[in-house]
């Protein structure tokens, strides 16, 4: 199903997928996330090439490598035919350099609550005019290519992104290892990943679309796959067909990103791209949003509990009728707080240009007594002569 001239192919996607993303402003959003160098800010880059061929990407993203050092947004514009989809990556600095690991998944999980938290507060605005989202859509989590099996960082972090985003762990630099090593590798973490009940994205295998056996049968080559090995390149590379291609060269010769051969980048490009494009946002709204916003409104969310949004509701708001008075004398609230602060505001500024008026009533009275006394000044020295 997916050729390798093709170009990514989001407009293939069945015609009904097609329309509600675009109905939904089409927009995607993609975060990165683990241990520092294991090559995310690379993965983005090369994603990005690929499939920003005919577009204009706004990156602001140099070429040379750097260490992030902060949460970067990155924003682009994916267009094919006469579809169009906007896309947000959120890069993160990696973790694993800190003296002390232990919370290093706050940044990561404070970001995807606050999202959530931002879009339920528009949502809950009179108008209801969502102006700003960046609901995080799908979580890659890069794995260090140890060859031996998770750290218990990885399962923290994991578990807490899983609870509140779709996780997609990927096994990083995979060209690192060899083809044995990989297998086993990716065997390991599949049964630790299933011990420890971490809830991961997988492609549906009873949507309705998958009544088409080519799209079943794609999804299940996904889901086989898991966790995706990865490699990243910004650099290309002549593949002996007088091709120039994503490859990292090693003196053997070259792996190539896009070689299903040699890495399973494809089909992760196909699976957030293309295929489950539409599955990650819907279940970001369906799923995970609805999580969180129930959990606020109950107020249960605890620091302590993993699979809890941490912070306690600044105030319970719904479309529930249950709400509806509490709602409305918010609103109120909200409304009378807003003409007093103008108020104040008048207040205020008449308080400064009064201030103002008696300042420059004062200067002048100084100016009038500086030219008196120069007035005195040369009638005395007249007087001396
Ligand atoms: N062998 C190999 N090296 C890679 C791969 N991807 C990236 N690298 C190299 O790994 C180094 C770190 O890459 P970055 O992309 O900066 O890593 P990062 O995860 O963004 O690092 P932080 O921003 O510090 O968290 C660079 O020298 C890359 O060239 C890969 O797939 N295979
Ligand atoms: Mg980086």
């Amino acid at each position: 199903m997916t050729s390798d001239k093709a170009p990514v192919g989001i407009s293939n996607l069945p015609n009904q997928r097609y329309k509600i993303v675009s109905e939904n402003g089409g927009v995607f959003t993609l975060m990165v996330c683990g241990e520092s160098g294991v090559g995310k800010t690379t993965f983005v880059n090369t994603l990005f090439q690929t499939t920003l061929k005919h577009a204009d990407s706004q990156q602001r993203r140099h070429l040379g490598i750097k260490r992030t050092v902060e949460i970067d947004v990155l924003r682009a514009q994916l267009e094919e035919k006469n579809f169009s989809l906007r896309v947000n990556v959120i890069d993160t600095p990696g973790f694993g350099d800190n003296v002390n690991n232990n919370k290093s998944w706050q940044t990561i999980v404070d970001f995807i609550d606050d999202q959530h938290d931002s879009y339920m507060r528009q949502e809950q605005q009179p108008y209801r005019d969502v102006k700003f989202d960046l609901r995080v859509h799908a979580v890659l989590y890069f794995i260090r290519p140890t060859g031996h099996g998770l750290k218990p960082l990885d399962i923290e972090t994991m578990k807490r992104i899983s609870t509140r985003a779709n996780l997609i762990p990927v096994i990083a630099k995979s060209d690192t290892l060899t083809q044995k090593e990989l297998h086993d590798f990716k065997i390991r973490i599949r049964q630790v990943i299933e011990a420890q009940e971490i809830r991961i994205f997988t492609p549906p295998l009873d949507d309705s679309d998958a009544s088409d056996p080519a799209v079943k049968e794609h999804a299940r080559q996904l889901i086989e796959a898991m966790p995706f090995a990865i490699i990243g390149s910004e650099k290309k590379f002549d593949n002996g067909q007088g091709q120039l291609v994503a490859a990292r060269k090693y003196p053997w010769g070259i792996v190539e990103v896009e070689n299903d051969a040699h890495c399973d980048f494809r089909k992760l490009r196909s699976l957030l791209l293309r295929t489950n494009l539409l599955d990650l946002i819907l279940s970001t709204q369906e799923s995970h949003f609805e999580t969180y916003r129930r959990l606020r409104l109950d107020g249960s969310g605890s620091p302590e509990d993993p699979s809890l949004p941490a912070r306690a509701p600044a105030r319970k708001l719904s479309h529930n009728p249950r709400f509806k008075e509490e709602e409305n004398a918010l609103k109120k609230y909200f409304t009378d707080q807003v003409k007093a602060e103008e108020q104040r505001f008048r207040q205020w500024e008449q308080n400064i240009v009064n201030e103002r008026t008696r300042l420059n009533g004062d200067l002048e009275e100084v100016q009038a007594k500086v030219k008196r006394l120069e007035e005195e000044v040369r009638a005395l020295q007249a007087r001396k002569r």
